[in-house]
Formats: structure tokens, C-alpha cells, sequence
């Protein structure tokens, strides 16, 4: 007969083949232009609830190293959950000015990152000329198109790199509390929000994506006020 001891072990055991999935963590590369929110993301995943406005000076910068590359900030994990689903993440808050654009492959390719998250804001919107959300989003694709090699890569990203594809990627549009109307909110219920026109400029360089076999998940979240944050992220990482 199994003693009382054998049966905690067992049942310990059990728990931990139930959630063991859930702390296996999940790279994830974060990237995006300046200013539209990947800090303000990077701090909602860490402490949740209302962010504190970032000051509009406070850019995300790296210093660069002996060799004239930038350093990157070490990565923290984070457990996200929704649904009844938790999974553990690692990412890093990479600035988003056009110098750091090659250090988002550099990160993605060392890290063999399964899960790109492009963090995109309403700017298109309010002003057609700005064109920084769909040249950041652009840059990627197209590199990962060509299989481009940044600089920086360790010697396991540089012989990654060739082959390396992504899982797959979110495309979010923070902001939410700011574009997301009265009007338009219907659309996000009924699961349609990649119908937005917030998404149009977008559209050529998914149907890349697509033919490249990279599934998009399109999803909308305002990460200052921890809305449709972690839900966007667990749902587009089940596609
Ligand atoms: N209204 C609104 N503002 C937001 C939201 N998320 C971020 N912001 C604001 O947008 C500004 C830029 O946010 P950051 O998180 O610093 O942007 P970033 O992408 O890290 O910018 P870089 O570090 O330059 O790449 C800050 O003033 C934030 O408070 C949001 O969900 N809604
Ligand atoms: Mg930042």
C-alpha cells in the first residue's frame, strides 16, 4: 500500500507536469519606433496596474561598448497569464530610434526569439506623412526577408542567423485609449480589430509575412492603463 508520503510526491509530481509548460519561458523580442510605448509595456509586464506617465524626454538609450556597438539591457522574465493560461516570458526594453533598428535583429537572432512583439501607436493616423510605425515594421520584415546579419551576433546567433525565423509575430496597436472610439470598440469585440484602418498601412508587409510562413496575430492594448495587455499577448501566442 502506498504510505502517505508516496502519495504527496505523487501528487506533487502531477502539479508540476500540469504547469510545468508555464515555467518554460518563452522569448520574446519587443520592438517598435520611439515613443510608442515598448517601456511602458516592458513596466506593465513587471509591476501591472496604471503605468506612470513616461516624460516624453525620457527615451530609451544604450551606451555603446569598447567596439562601438550598443549595449543592450539584461533580460527579465515575467509571467503573463489570461484565460486560465500562464506562460513565462523574457524580453528586454530596446530603444526604438532608427540607430537601435539593427540591435532588434541583433537581440532577436541571439536570443532566438520565437515571438516578435512590433509595438506600433496611432501616429499614421493623426498625421498620413509620419511614416516611423510602417518603416520600423518595414525594417523588419525586410531583413528577415533577406536574412540579413546585423553586427554583434554571438557565434551561435551568426551561425543562427541564416536560418532563423521567428514563430511568430503580434502586431499591437498601443495607444488604444486614444484611437480605440465609442465607435470603433464593437469592431475589437467581435474580434475583428485587424479590419481598423490603424492596420491599413500595414497590410503589404503581412502579406510578406505570410508568404514567408510567419503567422501575425493583430491586436490592440493601451499598456499605460493595463488594458488588453496580457490578453494580446497570450492570445497571439497561441497562434
Ligand atoms: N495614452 C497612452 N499613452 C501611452 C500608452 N503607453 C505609453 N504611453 C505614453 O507614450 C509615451 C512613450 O512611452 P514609452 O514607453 O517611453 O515609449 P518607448 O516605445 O519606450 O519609446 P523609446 O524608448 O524612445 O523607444 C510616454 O509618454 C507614455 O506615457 C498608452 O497605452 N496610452
Ligand atoms: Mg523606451
Amino acid at each position: 500500500m502506498a504510505g502517505s508520503g508516496e502519495i504527496i510526491l505523487a501528487h506533487g509530481i502531477w502539479n508540476f507536469m500540469l504547469h510545468s509548460k508555464s515555467f518554460v519561458p518563452t522569448q520574446i523580442g519587443v520592438y517598435g519606433p520611439t515613443l510608442t510605448g515598448k517601456t511602458t509595456l516592458d513596466r506593465q509586464l513587471t509591476t501591472y496596474g496604471e503605468v506612470k506617465e513616461i516624460d516624453l524626454k525620457n527615451r530609451t538609450h544604450h551606451k555603446k561598448g569598447w567596439l562601438g556597438r550598443y549595449k543592450l539591457p539584461n533580460p527579465t522574465k515575467k509571467r503573463i497569464s489570461s484565460e486560465g493560461l500562464t506562460k513565462t516570458i523574457v524580453s528586454r526594453d530596446i530603444g526604438g530610434h532608427q540607430e537601435y533598428y539593427s540591435t532588434w535583429l541583433r537581440d532577436m537572432i541571439n536570443r532566438n526569439v520565437s515571438t516578435v512583439v512590433v509595438v506600433i501607436d496611432h501616429r499614421h493616423l493623426l498625421d498620413p506623412n509620419n511614416l516611423e510605425n510602417q518603416a520600423a515594421l518595414g525594417y523588419l520584415v525586410e531583413s528577415l526577408a533577406n536574412k540579413t546579419r546585423p553586427k554583434g551576433l554571438t557565434i551561435k546567433g551568426w551561425l543562427r542567423a541564416r536560418k532563423y525565423a521567428p514563430q511568430r509575430l503580434i502586431l499591437v496597436a498601443n495607444k488604444a485609449d486614444e484611437w480605440l472610439t465609442d465607435e470603433t470598440f464593437p469592431m475589437w469585440e467581435k474580434g475583428l480589430i485587424a479590419r481598423h484602418p490603424i492596420f491599413d498601412v500595414f497590410r503589404n508587409h503581412l502579406y510578406k509575412l505570410q508568404a514567408m510562413h510567419i503567422p501575425v496575430y493583430i491586436d490592440a492594448m493601451s499598456a499605460r492603463y493595463a488594458w488588453n495587455v496580457q490578453d494580446a499577448i497570450i492570445k497571439g501566442m497561441k497562434i
